[in-house]
């Protein structure tokens, strides 16, 4: 389960539209799975991905950041903060483990695994493999961002990965990003 936190629903800094359903969604097949992470995007306060942190850069506009291509982003999933905690709706008493991701300023996240760079593990496919994990299904927030790069993660580590896709809200920044992404998955090998 991706990134289901009050930043990403109605009302929050980065609202997805739509989001909110996707709540009720996770809770109704929870127990269908053997095993079941969140991940939960932890930024501090001046993360580089936030646009408040460049001059001279909006909201949605490419940038650089460290040679990486980045979209600059409204500040949110600030650390210890109500938009970085999970949506209080989301039964997490079935949740085995939560992994939080882009908590190092300098690069951005958006994957449960790897940051965007694929420098730093976050110990989630070593956790799912001690588990016996073959198989993985992703849902969440957003289809384009977080649930796109976990996915191809997922399947590029070897897991049999499945997108739970009316789980999954998309932003769409540009009008086809949603679409986009599914195609890249389904040639990646996910299973849709
Ligand atoms: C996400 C943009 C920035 C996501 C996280 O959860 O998809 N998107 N940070
Ligand atoms: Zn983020």
């Amino acid at each position: 389960m991706v990134d289901l936190q009050n930043d990403f629903v109605e009302g929050g800094a980065l609202a997805v539209p739509d989001g909110m359903a996707v709540v009720a969604i996770a809770n109704q097949i929870m127990a269908n799975f053997d095993l079941v992470v969140a991940t939960q995007d932890w930024h501090p306060a001046d993360h580089q991905s936030f646009a408040s942190q460049h001059l001279g850069v909006s909201i949605g506009q490419q940038f650089l950041l460290n040679g990486l291509p980045q979209t600059a982003w409204p500040d949110h999933c600030i650390q210890e903060t109500f938009g970085a905690e999970l949506v209080a709706s989301l039964e997490t008493h079935g949740i085995s483990k939560i992994v939080r991701k882009g908590t190092d300023k300098s690069i951005d996240s958006y994957s449960g695994f790897y940051d965007n760079g694929h420098q730093k593990s976050t110990g989630l496919a070593e956790f799912l493999r001690s588990k016996g994990v073959d198989q993985v299904a992703v849902m969440g927030l957003a289809t384009d961002y977080c649930v796109r790069f976990t996915a191809l993660d997922a399947v590029n580590e070897g897991f049999e990965t499945t997108l739970l896709l009316d789980g999954c809200r998309g932003v769409e920044l540009q009008p086809g990003d949603i679409a986009k992404a599914i195609e890249e998955l389904k040639q990646a090998g996910v299973k849709v």
